[in-house]
């Protein structure tokens, strides 16, 4: 066992470059919601994966904004920043289809973090053909020291192998930090919370996702399944018709694709009651945040 290596790797990057898509594509199941709207993940999440000879953990962050307003924005900034202080290996994403400005601020909050950083260029799918990488690799080489340099595609799959073998060889000697067969840190009701916020962030349009929130209240077995129970959060009185939908059908059609992805990470049946409750400008509100499980300190 004595060259075991295992460590932390952070994942940070702008807002909807790819980083859960990625961590869930490195550990090989579904542990971080992905949408296509930015600000999706607003909680560090860990993503464990086990190899013969090595253990990495792997933590989603929040994508870091630049202007954080509201005291969620702050939370979520400080959630991405801080894993940085703890990380062995941090995987810098950004997307194949340029530098943009989030990447350049995501580089500032790096400066002085001493574990070395591998800029991952995801979405490398997107260009087409591949050849038409190699002038945005040749100019990252001069944005920064990085350990390595890897392109890849989360959503295709391409090229993760090579990605694992370099986080792999930037980890210390050490022991595993979790159980074998364990995948995430997070329990049972957050990750049910979690789903059901996937199904909001992605059916509902302009602010309204970013206005909504999910508190499982109730997880219990019953007859054949599991019976749940949870509150929408919404931020005031008019997103509520929003959520709810005409004739109730916005809210059906999210307990419904909630339903089918909680019964695929419990493997039983699910019957999902929701509610939807007006919580006044929760996302700024210290006590509303840690009701929701934030670490809430200014
Ligand atoms: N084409 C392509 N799309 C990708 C790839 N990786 C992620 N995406 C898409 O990019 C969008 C954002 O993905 P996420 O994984 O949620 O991004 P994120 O960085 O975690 O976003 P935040 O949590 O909001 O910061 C989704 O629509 C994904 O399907 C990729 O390799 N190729
Ligand atoms: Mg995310």
């Amino acid at each position: 066992m004595s060259d075991f290596r295992a460590g932390f790797v952070a994942v940070v990057g702008r807002p909807n470059a790819g980083k859960s898509t990625l961590v869930n594509a490195l550990v090989g199941e579904k542990i971080s919601i992905v949408t296509a709207r930015p600000q999706t993940t607003r909680h560090r999440v860990v993503g464990i994966r086990s190899r013969a000879d090595s253990q990495m953990v792997f933590i989603d962050t929040p994508g870091l904004q630049a202007r954080p307003g509201k005291l969620i924005n702050r939370t979520m900034n400080r959630a991405a920043a801080g894993t940085l202080a703890d990380a062995d290996v941090v995987l810098f994403v950004i997307e194949a289809t340029g530098w943009r400005p989030g990447d350049e601020h995501v580089l500032g909050r790096l400066a002085g973090c001493k574990a070395p950083v591998v800029l991952v260029v995801n979405k490398a799918d997107l260009v087409r053909p591949k050849s038409k990488l190699l002038p945005l690799l040749a100019r990252l080489e001069g944005r920064g020291a990085f350990a390595a340099i890897v392109p890849v595609s989360a959503l295709a799959g391409e090229n993760l192998a090579t990605l694992l073998d370099v986080v792999q060889s930037h980890l210390p000697a050490g022991e595993r930090f979790y159980p074998e067969g364990m995948t995430t840190d997070r329990g049972r009701d957050f990750r049910i919370g979690e789903l059901i916020r996937e199904q909001l962030m992605a059916a509902l349009k302009s602010e309204v996702p970013y206005g909504v929130a999910v508190e499982v209240t109730a997880v219990e077995d019953a007859g054949g399944g599991v019976n749940i129970d949870a509150l929408i959060w919404v931020a005031k009185e008019s997103q509520r018709p929003i959520v709810i939908g005409r004739g109730g059908a916005t809210l059906k059609a999210i307990g419904t694709g909630a339903r089918l992805e909680i019964e695929q990470l419990l493997g039983r049946r699910v019957f999902l009651q929701t509610h939807v409750k007006v919580r006044r400008n929760w996302a700024d509100d210290e006590r509303a945040l840690r009701q929701l499980g934030y670490d809430i300190r200014d």
